[in-house]
């Protein structure tokens, strides 16, 4: 029995104070109203990328959760449609938390997510069916319950299901799972239809080395490499670059689907920003991996300008591809559409802090190509500039790094706001790919093989963008405003 009542309020209420919303990012995909967390249920379906988040309208805060739903043709313009789920049945009265989706043979899509029971806490695995707009939670939920966990797990940490077609046509889930040694794990289910499962295996597991719990896991192939993504919780920072915390990881190895077996070769921080959690993939109908993430971070929750009646973005959608060994993102081509106003200079000497005649903004894609002279200790580029505020992103050439800090932003004190990470310099050069969208600054070093993704909450008059190079640099730049238009 599912209470109509409650996603019906929840759709009065998304359609009325949306309107009140004004003050979005252009073309990065913030909740309809109130609080977004995960991406969930990335697909293409019936024409349409579909894209639904943990969602709570009512508040800034996250809350019992709902999944917001929003399709797109370009991953950049993006339409709300009503909220898909909501926490209305015994199966998921205490909240519909994160999972997946895809369409099944007969053209339905089907939506698979995590039921909190609401007395008992038990989190099961649930099923919905809809036609991509409206959804019906599944009579025979749930689907997969601490019956069919493996001994020395529990139900109070099994969750996040990511569905996927097999190559003899029937279904595999990954979840995430707590194992008995109290650290996270990954575990895959199997279905010949999608509605009816059983265990398989533990596909991998942190053994206490990466993190706690394991969040929102992914599997795929890759150029024949096998990728899971997992978000573990409580990791201890150090190494790997990783934050004290939460971080997403991608492992990769071999994979043999008749045994179900995967074998991890190696494990890389998937962004090396602020603020990037919980990625979700999906396959383009081109066959491009797109990849999505909460471009927000569990422990800097607060800063947003009090006003603002939206919380949480996702990060642009980025295709991933393999480049010396390494797991590498670019950002989806399509944003190359919004293009508008193209700046470029070429061989530019940089030296003391200077600006660039039509370089500034705060909705723009700028790749810059930096030469280091002889000497050159550090280029910097100092962003969102205005009032004494800045972010600045500073390349130490001699260390080979990348640094982020948003500190000199009016921003909370008690939060982390420096982030550094390995960038790979190709003969001299480094190309460093920036994206701004108003409350956001994302990084693409070299050929994508590091990201930086933070949020930032400066005044909306920030324009300023500035360079400096200790010693001398050449540059080269192309800039492109971003018109959603
Ligand atoms: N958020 C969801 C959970 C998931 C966590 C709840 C990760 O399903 O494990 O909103 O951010």
């Amino acid at each position: 029995m599912t209470d109509a009542s409650i996603l019906a309020r929840a759709w009065a209420y998304e359609a009325a104070e949306s309107l009140r919303v004004t003050d979005r990012p252009a073309f990065h995909l913030t909740p309809r109203v109130g609080w977004m967390n995960d991406p969930n249920g990335f697909s293409y379906h019936d024409g349409a990328y579909h894209l639904f988040y943990q969602y709570h309208p009512y508040s800034m805060k996250w809350g019992p959760m709902h999944w917001g739903h929003a399709v797109s043709q370009d991953l950049l313009h993006w339409t709300y449609l009503p909220a898909a789920l909501a926490p209305d049945s015994e199966a998921d009265g205490g909240g519909c938390f994160s999972g997946s989706a895809l369409t099944l043979p007969d053209g339905r899509h089907l939506l698979m997510y995590t039921g909190i029971q609401r007395e008992s806490g038990a989190q099961q695995q649930c099923l919905a069916v809809g036609d991509g707009r409206a959804y019906e939670k599944y009579p025979g939920n749930p689907v997969l319950t601490r019956a069919e966990l493996p001994e020395g797990f529990t139900d109070r940490d099994f969750r996040d299901p990511k569905i996927w077609r097999a190559s003899d046509g029937t279904y595999r889930c990954v979840t995430g799972a707590m194992s008995g040694d109290g650290s996270g794990a990954a575990l895959l289910f199997a279905s010949e239809d999608a509605f009816t499962w059983r265990f398989v295996t533990v596909l991998d597991r942190s053994r206490n080395a990466l993190g706690k719990m394991w969040e929102c896991p992914d599997f795929f192939l890759l150029d024949d490499r096998a990728v899971l993504l997992v978000s573990p919780c409580e990791m201890a920072g150090e190494s790997l670059g990783v934050l004290p915390g939460s971080n997403s990881l991608a492992l990769l190895g071999t994979w043999d689907e008749s045994t179900g077996t995967f074998h991890r070769e190696q494990v890389q921080l998937i962004d090396h920003g602020l603020d990037f959690y919980a990625p979700q993939t999906t396959l383009a109908p081109d066959g491009r991996r797109i990849l999505v993430a909460w471009m927000q971070n569990w422990a800097f929750l607060d800063g947003q300008p009090p006003q603002q009646r939206w919380f949480g973005q996702m990060t642009l959608p980025r295709e991933l591809f393999f480049r010396r060994g390494r797991l590498c993102q670019r950002p989806i081509r399509e944003i190359s559409s919004l293009h508008t106003n193209h700046v470029s200079f070429r061989n530019q000497l940089i030296q003391a802090e200077t600006t660039l005649p039509g370089i500034h903004g705060r909705k723009l894609d700028m790749t810059l190509r930096v030469r280091p002279r002889a000497g050159c200790a550090a280029f910097r580029v100092g962003l969102n500039c205005g009032g004494g505020l800045r972010a600045t992103l500073i390349w130490r050439i001699g260390e080979s790094l990348l640094h982020f800090d948003r500190s000199a932003l009016e921003v909370h004190a008690n939060h982390l706001h420096e982030r550094t990470c390995r960038v790979f310099v190709m003969d001299g050069e480094l190309s460093l790919r920036i994206l701004l969208d108003r409350n956001s600054v994302e990084v693409f070093a070299g050929e994508g093989e590091t990201t930086m993704s933070s949020v930032v909450y400066p005044p909306d008059a920030n324009e300023g963008i500035t360079f400096q190079a200790d010693g001398g640099a050449e540059l080269d730049i192309d800039k492109y405003d971003l018109d959603q238009e």
